[in-house]
């Protein structure tokens, strides 16, 4: 009778230490973030005096644009310029059949200038060999050109699985955040913003653009290429970054609206983070506007410490993309991004899909890794690892836009 007791206590703390194992983090079990409650978030169907939005046309004359001001002037500044006069396209090499033969590659120099001078970029566009015309995935490159985004193709990186992309059917097109202006202070005053004015002066206009809104700005110029070049399906294009690059993608989408879809991947703070959620590990104002100032406009500052008091929040930003196709993405390992306040706002988003007679976010809660959730019109997958863009992100953001039709 004493043995049998004595095991049966041995059995129970064993039961609990394995127990334990299972819900603790460990490699092999990383542990899904818990879901924090947003609080008190602004209220997307409300407008700044007060009007309840029910309608399509309330939201499109009303809400959006006003909406769209507020993010303009006070976080991602006012662009001096849109598709400027002088923007010409050359190639800047000859045309070449790559991938063993699966896709043609295009290097086009896009040449513009204004006021105060000229320049120009280079992006590449693989396109695969096929009868109609193929659907795009632009990737906004953040990190160094020649380790990720190499024309030659000697050099292969996860983050732009460029023949994944191809084999799917996807024009697989790419170009460097750097060539449109650099990612540092000085960025200001060089690369666009030396050709439409310079914005790097202390005094600078507050509600002057900042670079994450000069490199969205770039991601309009290679569509305005898209759209003169017959081998692409312009009605089928993709945004994609990752981090700054994937706020720069809600950036492309929200202010241009050829973009059918805009993936933003671990885009965290004034990305897809709603900040109405205490997400003590996560980036916040008060970082961002320190390390990065120049991201911004100058006005973004007075919400620092204060964004729990703004009247708007991101979840409001990922909206304006509505109807249009949204992926949002987070990793377990990034809680520098705030995985459950970047899926809060694409569920916090959805009301403005719905009027239109279409489903946001659908979802039964913050998801498991390798989840996606997929069923409206807004993508969300939590993925296990780190703070990185890989080709299983991509393949998500694929699926996706195959469900949506875009492979005819
Ligand atoms: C971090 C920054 C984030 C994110 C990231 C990245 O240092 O705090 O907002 O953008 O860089 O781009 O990798």
């Amino acid at each position: 009778m004493k043995m049998r007791s004595q095991y049966a206590w041995i059995k129970w703390c064993m039961e609990a230490v394995l127990a334990a194992m299972a819900v603790l983090p460990t490699a092999a079990n990383p542990a899904v973030p818990s879901a924090p409650e947003p609080k008190d978030v602004p209220e997307l169907m409300t407008t700044f005096k007060g009007e309840k939005v029910t309608t399509r046309e309330q939201w499109e004359k009303v809400r959006a644009p006003e909406l769209l001001a507020e993010f303009t002037r006070e976080e991602y500044g006012r662009r001096p310029v849109e598709r400027p006069k002088t923007l010409s396209f050359a190639a800047a090499e000859p045309d070449a059949v790559m991938m063993d033969g699966k896709a043609i590659r295009k290097r086009v120099r896009v040449s513009y200038g204004g006021k105060y001078g000229t320049n120009e970029f280079t992006f590449t566009a693989f396109i695969p060999r096929q009868e109609q015309p193929a659907p795009a995935f632009i990737l906004i490159c953040n990190r160094s050109a020649a380790e990720n985004i190499d024309p030659t193709r000697e050099k292969k990186s996860d983050f732009w699985p460029a023949e994944q992309i191809v084999a799917r059917g996807y024009a697989a097109i790419a170009f460097w955040n750097g060539d449109i202006a650099p990612d540092c202070n000085r960025g200001l005053s060089e690369g666009v913003f030396a050709v439409f004015g310079d914005t790097s002066r202390p005094d600078r206009p507050k509600d002057a653009w900042g670079v994450l809104s000069a490199w969205a700005w770039g991601a309009s110029r290679v569509m305005d290429w898209i759209e003169t070049e017959p081998l692409l399906d312009a009605k089928h294009v993709a945004v994609v970054g990752h981090s700054r690059g994937g706020k720069t993608a809600l950036v492309a989408g929200v202010y241009d609206k050829r973009f059918a879809m805009a993936c933003s991947n671990d885009s965290g703070c004034s990305g897809a983070k709603l900040n109405h959620i205490d997400l003590p590990r996560s980036e916040h104002l008060a970082d961002i506007v320190t390390t990065f100032p120049y991201w911004f406009c100058r006005n973004y500052v007075r919400h620092v410490n204060a964004e729990k008091s703004w009247r708007v929040d991101q979840h409001e930003f990922v909206a304006l993309i509505a109807p249009r196709l949204v992926c949002i993405a987070s990793a377990t390992g990034d809680a520098w991004a705030g995985p459950e306040g970047e899926y809060a706002s694409g569920a916090l988003a959805s009301p403005a899909w719905e009027l239109y007679g279409k489903k946001g976010l659908v979802s039964n809660g913050f998801p498991p890794p390798e989840t996606p959730l997929q069923e409206g019109c807004i993508s969300y997958h939590l993925r296990t690892g780190k703070h990185n863009l890989t080709p299983y992100d991509w393949k998500v953001y694929m699926d996706f836009a195959d469900r949506h039709g875009w492979r005819k």
